[in-house]
Formats: structure tokens, sequence, C-alpha cells
């Protein structure tokens, strides 16, 4: 156990002393979320305040070298010796009738059960979704029309068939179950990315009142049918202030965490200059709407920074209030499409140290602090 989770228990014994108030437990946007899932987001919301937990998208699934075969392979755990204690799934192709694979080649049988898994463990599961154009049946980065997101929602001609979509991605969120049948609570992340113009829900491809209408139909939809075990995350692409951040929000009522997707593609410098942006308005967003804050997905492909864990990517999630940093993928079958560190990549010690720190949360970091929280 790290040194600041053990600080993290005293203190929180002496508070227990000396205050009578009990503060009360942060309450997701959906007020009849199950309490498995309420208990997630308010364990989240406080864990923020002592360190950031460390997320890796397909982590499970596949890995530099490997594909899953059923043995809980990480090349995050590889790499540092626990695993992440977040990790992310994207839904992409759950939409189209009888994919059994997403739009990565995982296996939803196999991503299920690791979903599962990761849920008893004691970590944190975050699926994205990249649904296929609807209006021309290409994939989710076809932005040949403008007419998709007003075709889907409302009286749109496609309404119905979006629908249909929908209830696929309900009933995947239905079917995550535990052992005694009670529903997995897991953060939901659709249409992120909003503010750029490579989705087909991005900002110069619909109005931002039918984007806010497109994500309020969404969640209505999921609720309607009895999905009450999520919690629902906006991610920004790139943003200069507030005013822009809460262009496309489509209220307090539909979001838990707010945050931002960032990559690094050109000097070390223009990464933390947009970090510096966009997480200091995030943490504002967040304080002022009471939400937590996350860089829902990040990373610098390849890796080509040996010490860019540490020296760069730290800097604004380490002694923050983010509560999450993805990481994404690390391909099996694209060649340097990788983003979490593996054994024999040159970053390696880099990332051992950054999940080293007191203030990044693995998995068995993150089960001690929820326990200390619990006392
Ligand atoms: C992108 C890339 C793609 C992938 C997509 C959805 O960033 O990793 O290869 O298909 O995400 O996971």
């Amino acid at each position: 156990m790290k040194k600041t989770i053990l600080t993290m228990i005293a203190s929180a014994a002496v508070a227990a002393c000396t205050q009578n108030e009990t503060p009360q437990p942060a309450q997701p946007c959906d007020t009849q979320a199950t309490a498995a899932t309420a208990e997630m987001f308010d364990m989240m919301k406080k864990a923020a305040a002592h360190g950031v937990m460390l997320g890796h998208q397909d982590d499970l699934s596949y890995g530099v070298g490997w594909v899953d075969t059923g043995e809980r392979r990480s090349d995050v755990r590889d790499v540092c010796g626990d695993y992440p204690a977040l990790f992310g799934w994207d839904l992409g192709h759950i939409e189209l009738a009888d994919s059994t694979r997403n739009l990565d080649g995982v296996e939803f049988e196999r991503m299920r059960d690791n979903i599962r898994f990761v849920h008893e463990q004691g970590g944190v599961n975050a699926l994205s979704w990249h649904p296929r154009n609807p209006l021309t049946g290409n994939d989710a980065w076809d932005i040949s029309s403008t007419e998709v997101v007003s075709s889907i929602i409302g009286s749109g001609e496609l309404h119905d068939t979006y629908t249909a979509w929908l209830d696929r991605v309900a009933d995947f969120l239905l079917s995550l179950e535990d052992s005694d049948g009670e529903p997995i609570p897991v953060i939901f992340r659709p249409y992120h990315e909003m503010s750029g113009s490579w989705f087909w829900w991005g900002a110069k491809l619909c109005s931002t009142a039918d984007y806010k209408q497109l994500w309020r139909e969404t969640i209505d939809h999921l609720h309607s049918r009895g999905v009450h075990n999520i919690v629902v995350a906006y991610s920004m692409a790139d943003y200069l202030d507030e005013q822009s951040f809460a262009e496309r929000y489509p209220g307090d009522d539909y979001v838990d965490i707010v945050g931002f997707d960032i990559y690094q593609y050109g000097t070390v410098e223009e990464f933390l200059a947009q970090m510096k942006i966009k997480s200091e308005v995030a943490a504002a967003f967040a304080r002022n709407h009471d939400k937590i804050w996350a860089v829902c997905e990040c990373g610098y492909e390849g890796i080509p920074q040996d010490d860019w864990f540490t020296e760069v990517l730290s800097q604004y999630i380490c002694g923050t209030d983010c509560s999450h940093a993805l990481l994404w993928r690390n391909a099996h079958d694209r060649e340097g499409h990788f983003y979490a560190s593996y054994p024999s990549h040159s970053s390696a010690d880099d990332m051992r140290r950054l999940a080293s720190r007191d203030d990044v949360l693995m998995l068995g970091d993150y089960n001690s602090l929820k326990s200390a929280l619990r006392k």
C-alpha cells in the first residue's frame, strides 16, 4: 500500500473523531441510479482528492504481441506489477444486428466477461462508443453529411432505425451483471470529441441544439429501457475557455464526469500548453457544476520519449483533482499503435515510476483507498 493511502487512512480517522457531520455522498445525475452506481460515483469523486486513477483502453483484450485467450493478461500489469484502476472498452458495432465483435475485433462476449472480472476486482469500467454513421452505413469517421444527427433525433426519418441501435446498447448495458445478478456500474462516454469535426456528431456536422438533443434522447432512452447503471461522461476535444467547453454541454442532469481527450502530436511544449488550458477549464467547470473531471483519453503514439509519463503526462494529472487518465489502446495488429508501455519497450521503467507515485492509483491502490474511505 502506498504512503499516501496510509496517511489518508489516518487523517480520515482523525476527521471522523473531530467532525460530527457526515458529508453527503455524491449523487449521479440519474436520480434512479442503482446503489452500486451511486457508490461508484461517490468513491470516484472522493478518490480524486487523493490521486489520479490510471486507465488503459482494451487492457485485457490484447497488447503488443498478444491477444486475450482468457488469462487476463495486461501490458500495464506486465510492466507495473498491478493492473490499472480503470479499464476502457469501446461499444462500436454493438449497434449492428448480430454483431459479435466491436470495431477493433474484440468479442462482445469476452468484453462482458472482462468487465465482470474488473468489477469483481474492484476496478472501474469505462465504455466509449464509436457508432457507425446511421445515414450512410459507413464508419463513425464518415463526415460526408451534415444531416446525420437531424435525421436520427426527434421525428427524423431515421429515428426508429437509430432507436433500434440504442436498444442494442441498452441490451448490452443491461447484460452487465455481477454474480448476484446485480447490474455492474460503468462509465458511459458517448459522442466524444464533439468540439472536433472528425465524427458524424462533430461540431461542424450538427448544430449545438441538435447535438444536445441527441445526447438527451440517448440517455433518456437508455433510462426508459431500465438502464440505471451508468455514470455519464462528456469528453471534449479542443477548447479555449469555459464558454467553449459548455457550448455542447447537454446539462447537469445528463452528465456526471466532464473532461477531454488529448494526444501529443507535436512538441512537448505544445502538448503541455494544451494540457494546461484543458485541465484548468475542465477542473473549473467540474467545480462550478459539482461534477468530477478526467482525462478521458490520452497518450503519445508509440511513446517516442522514454520519460514521457513522469516528465510530461504527470504534470497536470498529478497534484490536481483529476479523477482518471485513460491511456489509449496497445494494438496487437497495427505496428507502433500503442500508448501504454510493454515490458521490452524503452519507456517501461518510466511507466513503472509513474505507477509507483503516491498520487497515482493502480488497482490495488484504488481498492485500499476505497476501504479507507468507507471507514
Ligand atoms: C482510434 C484508433 C483506431 C480505433 C479507434 C476506436 O483512436 O485506435 O484504430 O479503431 O480508436 O477504438
